[in-house]
C-alpha cells in the first residue's frame, strides 16, 4: 500500500493518468465507486469524477480540485484524499469517509490541466476562443464565471487576461455544466471545498465587493481555525483563515462563492489555498505532493469531525 501510494503520488498526473485511475477505482470498489460526469469541456472532454459511498442516507462532501489548470498541487491532493478516503485505516480517516458520501472532482479545468502538461506551464483560464476581430485569446477564469454577483470586483472583462470573468455568467461550458450537475447532488451535500494553490490560505465566503459573509460566518472562523491547527501539527505549515477580500484580494464569481450563495443549507464551503507561500508557487516539487496531501486530509477531518461532534 506504502509502495502504491508512493508511486502514484511521486509526480504529477497527466490528465490521462487521472481518469484512467478513476475508472480503475469503479472495478476495484464495485460497491462503493460510481464514476460520474460532472460536465462537458470546450474542446469535447468530459469533468470527470467519482461519487463514493459506504452507506444510504449519508449526507455528502464535493471536493474541486484544478479549476485553475497551474495549481497542480489542488489534483494531486484532491486524488490524494479520495485513495485515503478508499485505503486508509487510520480509524480517524475511515469513521469520517464512510460517514459520508464523496462527489470527487480532480480536475475540473481539464482542457486547462491538458494544456498547461502540453504547452504553457502557467495557464490558468478554460480553452474557449474569444475571437475579437485582429484579437484572439484564448479562455475566461472560470474561477470568475460563476453566477453569483457575478462581474462584482477582482475580474477583468478583457479576455487576453487571466482574471477574465467571461463575457456573461456561466459563459464557459465547464462552469455552466458542472454548476448544474451540483444543482443535482446539492440537496444532500453539508460541505464544499475548493482545491487552488497557493498561500496556505483557509478562505471563507464571499469574495465580491461589499463584504457579504456567509450566516454561519463565525462558525466558519472557528471550524477552519481548529482544521488548520490540525493541518499544522502534520509538518509545521501554518496556514490563516479569513474572509476572501481581506485576507487575499476582493474576487467575483467564484464556483464556492455561488455554491454558498445559492445553496445556503451547505454548513461549511471553504477554498482551500495549498502550499507555498511562494518560493516555489505553482511549480511545487512533487516531493511535496503527499506530505501537502496529508496535511490537507487532517484539516478536511478535522472539519467533518468538528461538525458530527466527533
Ligand atoms: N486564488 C483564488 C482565485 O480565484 C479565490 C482565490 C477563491 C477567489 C475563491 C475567489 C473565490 O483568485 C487562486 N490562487 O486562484
Ligand atoms: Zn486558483
Amino acid at each position: 500500500n506504502r509502495t502504491v501510494t508512493r508511486q502514484m503520488f511521486n509526480g504529477y498526473q497527466t490528465l490521462d493518468e487521472i481518469y484512467d485511475w478513476l475508472r480503475s477505482l469503479e472495478s476495484t470498489y464495485p460497491n462503493n465507486v460510481k464514476v460520474v460526469v460532472g460536465g462537458q469541456t470546450y474542446e469535447g472532454r468530459q469533468i470527470l469524477g467519482v461519487h463514493v459511498s459506504f452507506k444510504e442516507g449519508n449526507k455528502a462532501v464535493f471536493l474541486e480540485g484544478g479549476i485553475h489548470a497551474r495549481e497542480w498541487i489542488a489534483p494531486a491532493t484532491v486524488t490524494y484524499i479520495l485513495h485515503q478516503l478508499l485505503t486508509s485505516s487510520d480509524p480517524a480517516v475511515r469513521a469520517v469517509a464512510e460517514s459520508r458520501d464523496w462527489y470527487v472532482f480532480p480536475s475540473v479545468n481539464p482542457d486547462g490541466y491538458v494544456y498547461s502538461h502540453t504547452t504553457n506551464r502557467l495557464w490558468r483560464k478554460t480553452r474557449k476562443l474569444y475571437n475579437m476581430g485582429s484579437i484572439k485569446c484564448y479562455g475566461a477564469d472560470p474561477n470568475r464565471n460563476w453566477g453569483y454577483h457575478w462581474m462584482e470586483g477582482g475580474a477583468s472583462d478583457i479576455p487576453c487576461l487571466d482574471t477574465f470573468g467571461g463575457d456573461a455568467p456561466f459563459s464557459e461550458i465547464e462552469t455552466k455544466s458542472l454548476s448544474e450537475y451540483i444543482n443535482t447532488v446539492a440537496p444532500q451535500l453539508d460541505v464544499y471545498l475548493g482545491f487552488h494553490s497557493f498561500s496556505q490560505l483557509l478562505l471563507v465566503p464571499f469574495g465580491h465587493e461589499g463584504l457579504e459573509v456567509p450566516e454561519n460566518n463565525n462558525e466558519l472562523f472557528t471550524i477552519g481555525k481548529q482544521a488548520i491547527d490540525k493541518l499544522a501539527e502534520r509538518h509545521g505549515t501554518i496556514y490563516q483563515v479569513g474572509n476572501i477580500p481581506e485576507i487575499i484580494y476582493i474576487a467575483s464569481g467564484g464556483s464556492t462563492d455561488w455554491v454558498a450563495g445559492t445553496h445556503r443549507h451547505i454548513r461549511l464551503v471553504y477554498t482551500f489555498e495549498l502550499r507555498d507561500t511562494g518560493r516555489y508557487g505553482f511549480v511545487l516539487p512533487s516531493n511535496q505532493i503527499i506530505p501537502t496531501g496529508e496535511e490537507t486530509l487532517d484539516a478536511v477531518v478535522s472539519m467533518i469531525q468538528q461538525i458530527d461532534g466527533t
